[in-house]
């Protein structure tokens, strides 16, 4: 048994241990308070222990004595140029890749894209967030001709571009190193690497949903090799399908030891799995059920307490819907996915949400759960600070 007090101050940020019921939650508490890192056993206790208040708590007390009582978003516009894909059959868990001639595949000319970008950019977008397949007829010469027309035609737009297992199948098809392949694509405007891919990096867990896909060892690597090169990126974790808590606590761990390492992530996103329109969700026989709400808090929220060496940590309002997101902002989460403006992938996953968000619907979510938006860049530098709404506002 500790001595410590119940109700602890950090940093004028407080947590009421005594509101945590979980025994084995709460002595998890009592080392977050001390600033301790957390084992990985401790993470599987919190993917398990049933108080999931208590582990908002603590993930909340996490967060505010990180970030206080700002909620960021960016100004973003996601734009995928392809979904022809060569593992379209064997990554069974996607239903946005199509084979070359499939119905419904597509591959957006340079103008098709660079038309998609200004359309739709509104003039207030300051990141193109740009996936797609893997798709052989777009190799370096498309994205690097892409990224060019696109700060040519935007010089202010951040790129954040490109998942780790598109940058290994160029550089495959290519036949160079994922070091040049990223040198050539920077110079011709990659800015950062978004964080997906990653999926679950056990072994057993990639042969089943995604035999293919690069290794979880060679995902990792091509972020190291970013990262050494001075590019940032994101991570991610597709949970929810056939991973087991013990599969999530070895991804999360690989994860935090990069960064240890290099420092060079921004943000980690865990990511709700989608079951319809996949042979995954059809095998399971989950089609039109996701994942729980109690399961997406508490991903937010042990992202938060395990990555200790993270500044951030992003919901993706289009999975988890706007409402789940606005909740998990007490449950850890200090940055809320953007405008998005058209999004595909999870669409055709049977996501229900938005294609895009406003910003004054993003205000009203982050002044709706107390707190106080901020603008930020994709650095997440600050861009501006948006007022926090009154109590009886924010309950409007
Ligand atoms: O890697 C594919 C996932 C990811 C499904 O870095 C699915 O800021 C659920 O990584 N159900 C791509 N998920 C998107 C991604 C992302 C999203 C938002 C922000 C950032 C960022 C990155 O989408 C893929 C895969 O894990 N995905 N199919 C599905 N059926």
């Amino acid at each position: 048994m500790s001595n410590s007090p119940l109700v602890v101050n950090a940093s004028d940020v407080t947590l009421d241990l005594g509101r945590v019921r979980d025994p084995a939650l709460r002595a998890i508490g009592e080392k977050v308070v001390q600033g301790l890192r957390l084992e990985g056993g401790e993470a599987l206790t919190m993917f398990t222990s049933p108080d999931i208040i208590g582990l908002g708590l603590i993930a909340d007390f996490a967060n505010r004595r990180k970030n206080g009582e700002i909620v960021t978003f960016a100004a973003n516009q996601h734009i995928n140029p392809t979904n022809v894909c060569y593992l379209r059959t064997t990554c069974v868990f996607c239903s946005f890749a199509r084979l070359p001639k499939e119905e419904g595949a597509y591959h957006y000319t340079l103008e098709q894209a660079f038309e998609e970008a200004s359309t739709a950019a509104n003039g207030l977008t300051k990141e193109f967030h740009i996936v797609g397949g893997l798709d052989m007829k777009a190799g370096l010469q498309y994205y690097s001709d892409m990224f060019r027309g696109l700060k040519q035609r935007h010089p202010q737009v951040h790129i954040k571009a490109l998942t780790a297992v598109e940058i290994a199948h160029i550089a495959r098809i290519e036949k160079m190193s994922i070091h040049d392949v990223l040198v050539a694509l920077r110079e011709s405007g990659l800015d950062t690497l978004p964080g997906g891919g990653a999926e679950v990096f056990g072994r057993g867990v990639r042969m089943n949903i995604a035999e293919k896909k690069l290794a979880g060892e060679d995902w990792i690597n091509v972020h190291r090799t970013a990262h050494n090169l001075g590019i940032r990126s994101n991570c991610t974790m597709l949970y929810g399908h056939v991973e087991t808590m013990q599969d999530r606590v070895d991804h999360l761990q690989l994860l935090r030891d990069l960064q240890d390492e290099t420092g060079g992530f921004l943000a980690y996103i865990p990511l709700a799995y989608h079951p319809d329109h996949n042979d995954l969700g059809k095998e399971l026989g989950r089609e039109g059920t996701a994942t729980t709400g109690y399961d997406d808090l508490r991903n937010l929220a042990v992202g938060r307490l395990f990555l200790d060496n993270f500044d951030h940590i992003k919901t993706h309002w289009i999975m988890v819907t706007p409402f789940l997101s606005q909740a998990s902002l007490a449950f850890g989460v200090n940055d809320l996915e953007g405008t998005v403006v058209r999004e595909k992938i999870y669409h055709e996953a049977g996501a229900t949400t938005d294609q895009g968000m406003t910003l004054d619907d993003i205000l009203k979510l982050i002044r709706g759960a107390g707190r106080i938006p901020a603008e930020r860049d994709s650095f997440y530098k600050t861009l501006r600070v948006f007022e926090r709404a009154s109590p009886v506002a924010a309950a409007a």
